[in-house]
């Protein structure tokens, strides 16, 4: 019979907590409530953390998933109704304000079939700088055949609460010159290296360059194609309606913190998101949920006899 565990752990300067199920294992930092790995015994990692990640407060980890909220990307590209909730917009910073403080722990629990364990974030307990309103966040995290995220923003307070946000998922890939992503055809997408044109994707996306698109309404279900560590990494959301595909390449990896210059290689992000004109807006003491499951298919490619 398999028990989960659920264990609390210091790295560096951060209080994390390690769940276990099987042969999989999950790393969860309390700053940011931010999942810094996912894996399967003896198999490369699925979620990717920069071996330059520096564990202590302040700053969100380079790589796991970070959780970008109240905003996503540059707050002054976002609509109107995400800026005003923010009392000096032109000086926030980028991802919004919830990657780098500490989450409150809810709960843990180990069962049979699972290990989780809930962090949650209140702005009335711990308010924000130049955004002054009552919301709670909760992120709930279940370790089992699946790794099954939760994030439920609740409006707290007596008008309207506006949001843009991302699950700012980093995976780890064998290369991104040979990995793929299905589920994207046919997707109408903004260009944001090239004025934010719109753009229409055909067929799956490969990578061959900086890599960094908004995707519009895409399918529940998108999946990486690794041939090389013969794999799927499979994504299933609910309460997502937009998906950013980024991979730094050369150039940007080399002025990216906490990053190696060879690590966009290795990487890739697919970010469950609102962004634009999906940001969320919730009337008074109503909540919203964005959802992932996250799992891994091997795929055994038959080799042609040589
Ligand atoms: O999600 C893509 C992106 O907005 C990129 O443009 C890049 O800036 C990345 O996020 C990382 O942002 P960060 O603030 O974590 O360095």
């Amino acid at each position: 019979m398999t028990t989960a565990s659920v264990d609390r752990i210091e790295m560096g300067d951060l209080t994390c907590w390690s769940l276990s199920f099987n042969n999989s294992k999950l790393l969860i930092a309390e700053q940011g409530a931010q999942i810094l790995r996912y894996e399967n015994n003896g198999e490369p990692p699925i979620i990717w953390l920069s071996e330059h990640a520096e564990m202590k407060p302040g700053n969100s980890q380079r790589g796991g998933v970070p959780v970008c909220w109240p905003w996503f990307g540059d707050l002054l590209r976002n609509p109107d109704s995400v800026q005003a909730m923010h009392q000096q917009p032109q000086q926030a910073g980028a991802h919004g304000l919830v990657r780098s403080i500490d989450w409150a722990l809810e709960g843990v629990e180990q069962r049979e079939e699972c290990a989780s364990i809930t962090f949650s974030y209140n702005s009335l307990e711990q308010p924000l700088a130049h955004w002054p309103h009552a919301a709670e966040l909760i992120l709930s995290v279940r370790l089992g055949e699946r790794l099954s995220i939760s994030l439920v923003c609740r409006n707290l307070g007596d008008q309207p609460l506006a949001f843009s946000q991302a699950l700012h998922s980093y995976f780890a890939v064998s290369d991104i010159n040979q990995v793929s992503v299905e589920g994207l055809q046919d997707c109408s997408y903004i260009e944001t290296l090239e004025d934010w044109q719109a753009r229409s994707q055909t067929g799956a996306l490969h990578f061959s360059g900086e890599t960094d698109r908004i995707y519009l309404n895409p399918p529940a279900k998108l999946q990486i194609i690794d041939p090389l560590w013969q794999r799927t990494i499979n994504l299933l959301s609910t309460g997502s309606h937009s998906a950013v595909v980024w991979n730094p390449w050369i150039d940007k990896a080399q002025r990216l913190s906490q990053f190696d210059d060879a690590a966009w290689q290795q990487m890739l992000c697919i970010e469950h998101a609102n962004v634009l004109d999906d940001a969320v807006t919730l009337a008074p003491a109503t909540e919203h949920e964005l959802a992932l499951d996250i799992w891994v298919e091997h795929t055994l490619t038959s080799h042609p006899l040589v």
